[in-house]
């Protein structure tokens, strides 16, 4: 019994397999009802006493050593089985990437337009006073902006707590932080009470600038406008100023810039005009400086403000204003290669 035992220690020793069904008969072939080792194991009980005390261990190590070989053994043709089942040819599972919103990426473009002449970033509160949205900014005390019709009204009193109905609440709190000179731009949400449709929504992007220092003229202001359009728009564009009027400047103009889709000849998109209407700006009105502590013999300044989404509708031709606020990923998917 002592040359089996050493005979099939020989033997395991050199067993390999290529297979899984090579190793499963290789356990039944040994570990089996039938297999070497059991077959051993009742020689076992046959033999005299005295002979069991010096087979018992090499037995014993011999079927240990079975047990691990074979299960060895299995565990080699399972890995080797998925190792080339899988088909490196196929291609690979698609990676979704997040897309940038359309408006931020407006926002970050006009922003780096005016941070290259010298304009740094400023943010405000989205609830604002009476004061910082209206009063600073020479809003008479009855002006229509001031009606519960246009402006959303968190507290009503005599110092009326209010959505910011645009950025220049934020230009106001500069001039109350420094003197000239300012070069500022302000990005934010602002809110309106309007019904939504098209074409106008209650809440949008503005991003307003604000230029003060000794000397600065309408010159100087047409100028910085020019840069921004054909920045934005494509070196050939050309900007057209119409005399108009707000609160907090005087004199006051619209900006429209050529219509980049039909070069100027006339489309629907620019309804037959050749212009299309970008921003509005003018010449910081003297009260307002005062207002602020800012000396209006010494100082001028100049102001503009635009919607993002109107520019962002411009510059891809969105035709519903309500798209940049309604997530729908079909939406969103197609700004994934604008950075
Ligand atoms: C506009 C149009 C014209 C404007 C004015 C000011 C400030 F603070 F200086 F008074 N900030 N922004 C301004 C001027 C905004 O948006 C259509």
């Amino acid at each position: 019994m002592y040359e089996k035992i050493q005979h099939l220690s020989k033997e395991l020793e050199a067993l390999i397999v290529t297979t899984a069904q090579d190793a499963e008969e290789l356990r039944i072939k040994w570990l089996g009802k039938k297999g070497y080792i059991t077959v051993l194991f009742d020689e076992f009980k046959t033999i005299a006493a005295d002979q069991k005390r010096s087979l018992g261990q090499p037995l014993n190590a011999l079927k240990n050593a079975a047990q691990e070989k074979i299960q060895a053994l299995r565990h080699a043709t399972v890995q080797e089985t998925v190792a080339t089942s899988a088909d490196c040819t196929l291609p690979g599972d698609p990676q979704l990437f997040g897309a940038r919103h359309p408006i931020s990426i407006v926002r970050n473009e006009i922003i780096e337009i005016f941070a290259h002449t010298g304009y740094t970033l400023a943010e405000g509160p989205e609830i604002e006073d009476d004061w910082h949205v209206f009063s600073a900014l020479n809003f008479p005390p009855e002006h229509p902006a001031r009606d519960m019709q246009d402006t959303f009204f968190v507290r009503q009193s005599d110092n009326a707590v209010v959505l910011r109905t645009h950025t220049s609440s934020v230009q106001v709190r500069v001039m109350e932080l420094q003197q000239p000179p300012i070069r500022v731009i302000c990005p934010g949400r602002v809110f309106r009470n309007e019904a939504v449709s098209a074409r106008a929504h209650c809440i949008f992007h503005q991003v307003e600038g604000l230029y003060i220092d000794e000397n600065v003229s309408f010159a100087d202001l047409k100028q910085a406008v020019l840069h921004f359009a054909q920045e934005m728009f494509g070196k050939e564009t050309k900007i057209r100023l119409r005399p108009s009027y707000f609160p907090f400047t005087e004199p006051s103009a619209e900006v429209d810039v050529s219509c980049n889709i039909c070069g100027g000849k006339g489309c629907n998109i620019c309804k037959y005009t050749g212009w299309l209407e970008i921003m509005g700006c003018g010449m910081v009105d003297p009260n307002v400086l005062e207002a602020n502590n800012i000396d209006s013999k010494k100082y001028t300044g100049f102001a503009f403000g635009m919607g993002i989404e109107r520019i962002a509708m411009l510059k891809w031709r969105v035709r519903d204003l309500r798209l940049y606020f309604e997530n729908d990923v079909r939406f969103l998917a197609q700004f994934t290669a604008v950075v």
